[in-house]
């Protein structure tokens, strides 16, 4: 089939496995681990419920509290319509009919977290935690897609149900696990059969998995992009894996034609572990390759920029600066310049990346180009504040309490929405790839 020789999947060798795991109902399954006789029963957790309160919105429901048509930000009062307190109830009220609602406890939900995260890292050698309660695994090297000895069940299937069974065991929380050979499948892999799902997609399947999947929970697809989809009589991700690529890119730029990528399944990322990073880094793909030296070089200065702002969005400071050159086809040339010692300094990151593309690159005929600092150092000894909350600022986290350890540079990779402006290609016909690159 086509989709076995996407790049992302036989080009760089054999296929990934990916898990991504993602708890279920997670801080209302915390607040269970210490009210055991809330199993089972609707529970909202969130703020402003109390009597006089009024402001405030849910953080999360049980799937009981669901059946109700409460749900995660929601406003409280909303929550209380339909499910009423259980506290609150009168004599003759049902029981049947109302919920626990609990506040908001963040310190115990990440102590949770931290139990659940410390058995994730047990199971896979990289671990990207992207929140409080969600991380990918790549396992590739821990299992194979080949098939058990016992039956027609992979043994990357095996691999996750222990995964599975050991949150379950030694934590006492369900998660829900998506298994399959990329990030972005295994994430919708993770949400298709909540609660307590398992769902594996083979590496030959990825494509007519996607095929029904709504268009919304295709990566990068926020509800603007959606509805403009969706006029376009785009419903699904079959459908738009199916549309026009130039047609998308008419109508999205340059990221149509990524997420036409997505939809049929090709998604080059990798799993990079959570934390500090090694380098920071950017590249972005011309459309046609191009040897006009002011389109290389605007690309080149947009790509030093973002990458600069990275680096200070995250208290790095550099201690070299480099390029990457592609010639069509796929010929990588990577140049750097080392400094005398660790900066934070936009202007020299252009400055250098230009001088670098200049000195050898500017009657060649380019594919993509990327800029990178790397040698990093950390100002900022505590780790916290670069990977939790710090990110808020762009998405990670919500007025609710939520946490997200995501950094920016792969909230940007992982876009559940629109991407912020500016967060896009940097050039008139350039497509960003939103690939960091080593
Ligand atoms: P989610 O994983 O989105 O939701 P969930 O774990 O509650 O439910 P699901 O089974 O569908 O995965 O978010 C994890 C936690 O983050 C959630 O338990 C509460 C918090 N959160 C908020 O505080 N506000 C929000 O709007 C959302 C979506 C989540
Ligand atoms: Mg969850």
């Amino acid at each position: 089939m086509a989709e076995e020789t996407l790049p992302g999947t036989a080009d760089d060798g054999p296929d990934s496995i990916v898990l991504h795991v993602d708890m279920d109902c997670f801080y209302a399954a915390c607040e269970r681990l210490r009210e055991p006789e809330l199993e089972g029963e609707p529970v909202v957790v969130g703020m402003g419920y109390e009597p006089g309160e009024g402001h405030g919105a849910v953080a999360t429901a049980s799937y009981e509290a669901r059946e109700f048509g409460v749900e995660s930000a929601q406003p409280i009062s909303t929550a209380l319509e339909r499910l009423p307190r259980i506290d609150d109830l009168g004599p003759d009220d049902d029981p049947a009919a109302a919920g626990h609602y609990r506040t908001v406890d963040l310190d115990f939900y990440k102590s949770v977290a931290a139990d659940v995260k410390a058995i994730l890292h047990d199971c896979a050698d990289v671990v990207r935690e992207v929140s409080i309660d969600e991380a990918y695994l790549d396992v590739t090297d821990r299992t194979a897609w080949d098939l058990a000895a016992s039956g027609d069940r992979t043994l990357a299937e095996g691999f996750a149900r222990y995964v599975k069974q050991r949150i379950a065991r030694e934590v006492g929380v369900a998660a829900s696990i998506g298994v399959a050979p990329n990030m972005s499948t295994a994430k919708i892999a993770s949400d298709f059969d909540k609660p307590d799902g398992l769902v594996v997609v083979r590496p030959g399947e990825v494509r007519s998995f996607l095929a029904p999947i709504p268009v919304e929970e295709v990566h990068g697809v926020g509800p603007v992009t959606a509805r403009k989809l969706g006029s376009l009589g785009i419903e699904t991700a079959g459908d738009l894996a199916e549309a026009d690529a130039s047609a998308l890119e008419a109508e999205f730029g340059s990221r149509g034609r990524e997420l036409h990528e997505r939809a049929r399944g090709y998604d080059d990322r990798t799993v990079t572990p959570t934390g500090r990073p090694k380098s920071l880094s950017r590249e972005s793909a011309f459309t046609e390759p191009t040897d006009d030296v002011e389109d290389k070089r605007e690309v080149v200065r947009a790509l030093a920029a973002d990458v600069a702002d990275r680096a200070r969005s995250r208290g790095a400071m550099y201690r070299t600066i480099g390029i990457k050159v592609v010639v069509p086809p796929f010929d990588i040339n990577t140049r750097a310049t080392s400094l005398s010692g660790p900066v934070d300094d936009p202007e020299l990151v252009e400055s250098v990346a230009l001088d670098l593309l200049d000195a050898e690159f500017a009657e060649t005929t380019v594919r993509k180009l990327g800029v990178r600092v790397s040698k990093l150092s950390f100002a900022d000894a505590d780790q916290s504040s670069l990977d939790g909350w710090e990110s808020a600022g762009s998405g990670g986290a919500d007025g609710d309490g939520r946490v997200s350890d995501e950094t920016e540079a792969s909230a940007a990779a992982d876009g559940d929405d629109e991407p912020p402006a500016g967060r896009e290609a940097p050039s008139r016909g350039g497509q960003s790839s939103l690939v960091e690159f080593d």
